[in-house]
């Protein structure tokens, strides 16, 4: 593996599930495979998990890391090519991009869609800048349409956690006030449509009209807009807020009758309850979900540190 920005560039899924349930299992059998490397982990929006759990399996391969927040830290970044730069940017990827790639064997990025314009976020624009001109590999820390080390760690957590051998997941949409970009709801659905593909999962999505997400995401997964029709045997439901993806960056709604509640659990098959955190309590779930023990959100965290292993080990192993 050289770069990590989506499912593509995985050649195996179920030895890299397997390769993050085995560094849980022995999170230093590797020590010595990134001894005297370099991970950069460049965020331009904030983070909690993933910042944490990608330094902490870097530290577990024995990798350095450093850690930058652009804009705050560092200079505004321009991305666009052939522009005048008068504005309040003032430096380009090309050189901060290729400067970091010097100090660097490895390069983390977060950047988050900006919900304006549909097109600029599709092209994955901070992504595949840095891609052409740090000269080392990527990795996708989120960016404007995919966050797959969430989705990673979202299917380890499934393997873990199942009590079927085939699993109905059930992605449904949550309420919010805010637009949220479509990036880990489009990610788990280019994941788990992939799980259903190999016959490990049944797949649903639920959501309002209008919440659609791009056809390239939901590809064959079966869209239910009837949430309790979706939510009945699931074994588990998957929730996120996203923002529109035909009506761009718009909140079609906040109806709040679909924040997940008990109520809602009961109709499933002693499902259990995911989210990617973090999570607005009573907004989008309730407490007792939360705080129940079909909630495997905590665990689910947790496992970020394990897919970030799996990623970088295979990268460190390439490269
Ligand atoms: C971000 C999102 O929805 O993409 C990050 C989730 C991991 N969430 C928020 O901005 C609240
Ligand atoms: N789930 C996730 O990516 O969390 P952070 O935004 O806190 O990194």
């Amino acid at each position: 593996m050289t770069n990590f920005l989506s499912l593509a560039d995985v050649t195996d899924l179920d030895a890299l599930i397997q390769s993050g349930r085995d560094a849980k299992a022995n999170p230093f059998a590797d020590q010595l495979l990134g001894k005297n490397k370099t991970i950069g982990l460049i965020f331009f929006n904030s983070s909690l998990r993933t910042r944490l759990s990608t330094q902490k399996a870097a530290q577990n391969l024995g990798l350095n890391v450093m850690i930058m927040n652009v804009g705050q830290d560092s200079w505004g970044l321009e991305m666009e090519e052939g522009v005048l730069m008068n504005g309040d940017k003032a430096e380009h990827v090309r050189e901060a991009a290729a400067v970091i790639g010097r100090y660097c064997d490895i390069i983390g990025i977060r950047a988050f869609a900006e919900l304006k314009d549909r097109d600029s976020d599709y092209r994955e624009q901070v992504m595949q800048q840095f891609a052409r001109y740090a000269r080392v590999p990527i990795v996708n820390l989120e960016s404007a349409t995919r966050h797959p080390l969430q989705s990673l760690a979202d299917c380890i957590t499934i393997e873990e956690a199942k009590t079927v051998a085939r699993p109905r997941v059930v992605l449904t949409w949550l309420p919010h006030f805010k637009p949220l970009p479509q990036a880990v709801a489009n990610s788990f659905s280019e994941w788990m449509n992939a799980r259903a593909a190999s016959g490990h999962v049944e797949f649903v999505i639920t959501h309002p009209k209008g919440y659609e997400l791009a056809p390239e995401f939901a590809g064959n997964a079966r869209v239910i807009y009837n949430r309790e029709e979706a939510f009945a045997g699931a074994d588990f439901i998957y929730g996120k807020n996203w923002s529109s993806y035909t009506n761009y960056g718009q909140v079609l709604t906040q109806d709040p009758s679909w924040a997940v509640t008990m109520d809602d659990m009961v109709r499933t098959n002693a499902g259990k309850f995911m989210h990617c955190l973090p999570v607005r309590r009573n907004l989008k779930v309730a407490d007792a979900v939360l705080d129940g023990p079909q909630s495997l959100v905590i665990e689910q965290a947790a496992n970020r540190e394990w897919s970030a292993q799996a990623v970088l080990k295979e990268i460190l192993k390439t490269y």
